[in-house]
């Protein structure tokens, strides 16, 4: 809960930090709406390090006064929406402007999600970057090479085929349902791991005493190694990270033993 609750913090940083205010343009053009979805590649040690749960931004962008949105997205059946980011708020102009999204994801099929994007403000002539945050989790058998898609929908969760977008002309309200939308799907590339120096427990490029520590509390049985620490810590190559390999570090970290 409390990794997820940081991963909010963060994307709701980086969202406030990718908005930004254009200048006015009103205009009777039929706009276009682009959605992208993000391709992303992730090694090994990342994958374990995050639980196998990968975070995937939706970016969302309008040429002209939007009202509303919905889509959908599917990724590969063996994985799952863990969590999407379901309210928001943009500045524009100085202000607050509230963009609801509601994000319905079904039990039994928890690799598909309705997006309904909205904003409250109806006169919006801006040219913004919104931003979802989608947590998938893949599948704990992934290996190098996989590629997990991320696809864009018109299809809604009652089966009907919509492209639903919204949009105000003018200074009256004026709904039509016949924008441009253009999307790029995405996906989720899983890459060898990098290789790592012998000894270097934090994975930092660096053999130091930070490294000693982070050995020593895993002796200790006070934190963990995923399996790519496990195997560049392993010094005497017994299969185990033991208080010998933690010695073998402090050695190197202190000139008495070459490990690289
Ligand atoms: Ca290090």
């Amino acid at each position: 809960m409390l990794k997820k609750l940081f991963k909010l913090a963060l994307a709701t940083s980086m969202i406030f930090n990718s908005l930004s205010c254009a200048s006015l343009s009103v205009s009777a053009v039929k706009p276009d709406v682009a959605v992208s979805i993000d391709q992303v590649s992730v090694t090994m040690h990342q994958l374990e390090s995050s639980n196998y749960e990968v975070p995937v931004f939706i970016r969302l962008k309008q040429t002209e006064n939007l009202n509303s949105i919905e889509f959908g997205l599917e990724t590969d059946e063996n994985c799952c929406f863990e969590f999407i980011t379901e309210n928001t708020q943009a500045q524009a102009y100085g202000e607050m402007l509230n963009l609801e999204m509601s994000c319905v994801s079904s039990p039994d099929r928890m690799n598909y999600a309705w997006v309904t994007w909205a904003q409250n403000e109806p006169y919006f002539y801006d040219e913004t970057s919104n931003i979802l945050l989608a947590i998938v989790k893949i599948p704990e058998t992934a290996q190098p090479d996989d590629i997990y898609y991320i696809n864009y929908l018109t299809q809604s969760p009652l089966n009907q085929e919509k492209n639903h977008v919204w949009y105000n002309y003018g200074t009256k309200t004026h709904y039509t349902t016949d924008g441009t939308v253009n999307f790029t799907n995405g996906y989720i590339q899983v890459l060898e791991d990098e290789e790592a120096l012998q000894g270097d427990a934090t994975l930092d490029g660096k053999i130091d005493i930070a490294d000693v520590v982070y050995t020593t509390r895993v002796v200790l049985g006070k934190d963990s190694f995923t399996s790519l620490q496990i195997k560049t810590c392993d010094i005497n190559q017994n299969g185990i990270v033991d208080a010998m390999d933690s010695l073998s570090i402090m050695e190197c970290v202190v000139g008495l033993l070459e490990l690289n």
